[in-house]
């Protein structure tokens, strides 16, 4: 080597050096994410109940600054990706599912401004952000509804306008006897159009018409406004709602043993005409087809079908035409609704009715709670929160967090007079309790100063539960076993392959033990969570009837805090033979299967 390719190599070794400094710099930033797998069969979803997170300009409500201000929370804990109920402007009759303008702020979160901020500084942490998308209907104070009234061109159609059936005296009949979710006829009369418009929920949420190709247009508009924004993808709300047969006069049937009797209520009738009707699907098409003109984007919908997979499945689309990524399995809730409904058996059969049903090729997904369910600790018992959340996030497929229920965060009580919900409310001070979404959308839980930190003013738009002096995030990183530090176990142990791509086996199911294995034939480590499904304390033998081939014994890597013996402290080495157990808890094992 003479002088000058000496140096030319040097200088070239330097530059090789150089560059893999900045791409290990780089990978240890952002993390390493490989573009061939999509950013949510990796990463863990977590719904912000904006309202309820953090209140940075403090009024007693959350807004966007208080969420950007939080971003390195997700990161601790290992979360991937927000997603935003939504923050659009609204008149907030239904805590903005009543949209005025799809594609502003609405003030009370902040500006757009705001957003954008939001959006930038969690890109920056390698954190992705996904928008609500509330397509069914908008606010009666939004543009379109005020213009439609007034039967201002383009706007005559965008919603669903009928003449009445009849009169009764002066008194409009609507044309048939269509109920509103919430309670009552949906239709609603409009003195200045002398018709009724009808809407699915409040009568201030018109429901649009989507057999107007304009109106599908509208919708494709906002679509873009957000993905040109960068926004990683959507949720999209109670879909199946989006389209009604077009002849409105035909009467819904009465529903065959519904045990309701108020024939006003929404159960009282079988909504054969106003739900999942086929045109939804073409539309939710469109959808699909803009949103991959854009890389790496999530579409997740949201379909309550209660056990009717045929219906809900048809929503993934298939291979040749894919729809969503997925409809949001909510088996965990609709199917499971308290404790006595829960054991070994009904929670294996929640799991395998989902993956046996999925279409090929496709991904599945785990909800525990939402902002309109009960939280899932009240509902089933808050022994169970670590077991529940080792099964939502170690199961093959998407684990979505409802904000709180990483440190087990309870239902709230609220009294009638501070209840807020809209479905509550209409029920009257008897009822509320039983139809009130507010005791699970109460403000998130910080630390235990006063509004358990989640702001210094002086009240809160929800009363903050009493447990918050004990039960909050600061008290769970200072301990060292807490539902905090499970869920981050939970979430830094998913990152390995085997919980992406490996397969599930169950081995051992009984009436009080749920048990499932993820393993991959090109690892020598399998792992098994196991959980009593029991309240009582329990021995279990996982070789006995085992349809799985399981080692002798298996290293604990999780428990449930409320597991204090010494037996199954992280690290031991525990016969699976015989695994003492405490009511509700979950453990997981490494399994070493080599040779
Ligand atoms: C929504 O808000 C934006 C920004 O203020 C405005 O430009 C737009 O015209 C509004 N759209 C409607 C339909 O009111
Ligand atoms: C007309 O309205 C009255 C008062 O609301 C009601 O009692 C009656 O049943 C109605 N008649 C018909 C035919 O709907
Ligand atoms: C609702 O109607 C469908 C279609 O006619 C029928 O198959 C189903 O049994 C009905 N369900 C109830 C609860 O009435
Ligand atoms: C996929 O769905 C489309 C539309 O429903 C249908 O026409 C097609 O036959 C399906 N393809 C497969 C492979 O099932
Ligand atoms: C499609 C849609 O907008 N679904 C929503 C309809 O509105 C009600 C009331 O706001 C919401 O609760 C649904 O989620």
């Amino acid at each position: 080597m003479n002088l000058k390719t000496c140096q030319l190599f040097t200088l070239f070794m330097l530059f090789v050096g150089v560059v893999a400094v900045i791409v290990v710099c780089w990978t240890a930033m952002y993390g390493y994410q490989d573009p061939s797998v999509p950013f949510w069969k990796e990463e863990v979803i977590y719904q912000v109940y904006p309202r309820s997170y953090y209140d940075f300009h403090p009024d007693g409500l959350g807004d966007l600054k208080g969420i950007t201000s939080k971003v390195d929370y997700f990161k601790e804990i290992g979360v991937g990706a927000i997603w935003l109920s939504p923050i659009y402007t609204s008149p907030m009759a239904d805590f903005g599912y009543d949209i005025a303008n799809f594609t502003d702020i609405d003030p009370i979160f902040g500006t757009m401004e705001d957003f954008d901020e939001l959006l930038d500084t969690y890109h920056g942490k390698g954190l992705k952000v996904i928008m609500d998308f509330v397509p069914n209907h908008s606010s009666d104070e939004h543009e379109w509804f005020k213009k439609s009234v007034k039967k201002e061109y383009p706007f005559t159609d965008y919603y669903i306008w009928s003449d009445p059936l009849s009169f009764n005296k002066s008194e409009p009949v609507p044309p048939n006897n269509w109920l509103s979710v919430f309670r009552g006829s949906a239709w609603t009369w409009s003195e200045e159009r002398k018709q009724f418009y009808f809407h699915q929920f409040l009568d201030k949420q018109p429901d649009l018409n989507f057999r107007n190709p304009d109106v599908q247009e509208e919708m494709l508009g906002i679509l873009k406004f957000w993905l040109d924004k960068g926004v990683d993808g959507f949720r999209v709300d109670a879909l199946k709602h989006l389209f009604e047969v077009e002849d409105v006069h035909q009467d819904e049937p009465v529903a065959k043993d519904s045990g309701i009797d108020d024939k006003m209520d929404y159960g009282y009738l079988n909504h054969t005409l106003t739900v999942n009707q086929p045109e939804t699907f073409g539309v939710l098409r469109k959808w699909r087809e803009l949103i991959d003109l854009y890389s790496d984007k999530l579409m997740m919908v949201e379909v309550y079908e209660g056990q009717d997979l045929g219906t809900l499945m048809k929503y993934y689309g298939n291979e040749t035409d894919p729809l969503a990524d997925f409809p949001f399995n909510f088996l965990m809730i609709e199917g499971l609704h308290n404790r006595t409904e829960l054991t070994g058996f009904s929670l294996k059969s929640a799991v395998t009715l989902w993956l046996d049903n999925m279409p090929s090729g496709k991904w599945p997904n785990w909800v525990l709670g939402n902002h309109d369910n009960h939280r899932v600790g009240s509902r089933l018992g808050s022994d169970l929160v670590d077991a529940l959340n080792m099964m939502s996030l170690l199961l093959p497929g998407t684990a979505i967090t409802y904000y709180g229920e990483e440190i087990g965060m309870e239902d709230t009580w609220i009294s009638w007079e501070d209840t807020k919900d809209p479905q509550g409310c209409r029920y009257g001070p008897e009822r509320y309790a039983e139809y009130s979404r507010d005791p699970e959308r109460t403000p998130m839980q910080w630390d235990n100063t006063s509004f358990a930190g989640f702001t210094t003013a002086s009240d809160t738009w929800l009363p903050v539960n009493e447990n918050y002096k004990t039960l909050n995030v600061k008290a769970q990183k200072d301990a060292t076993y807490s539902h905090l530090s499970v869920y981050q176990s939970l979430t830094q142990l998913r990152k390995l392959d085997v919980f992406t791509t490996g397969r599930i086996a169950y081995p051992s199911i009984t009436e009080d033990v749920f048990s499932f294995v993820r393993y991959a034939d090109e690892t020598a480590t399998y792992y098994l969570v196991v959980i009593n499904t029991s309240e009582e304390e329990l021995t279990v033998d996982l070789h006995h009837d085992a349809s799985f081939d399981l080692p002798k014994t298996g290293t604990v890597v999780v428990r449930s805090i409320t597991d204090t013996s010494e037996e199954t402290v992280p690290g031991s080495e525990v016969s699976l033979d015989s695994v003492k157990m405490v009511g509700g808890e979950g453990l997981v094992f490494s399994l070493n299967v080599e040779n």
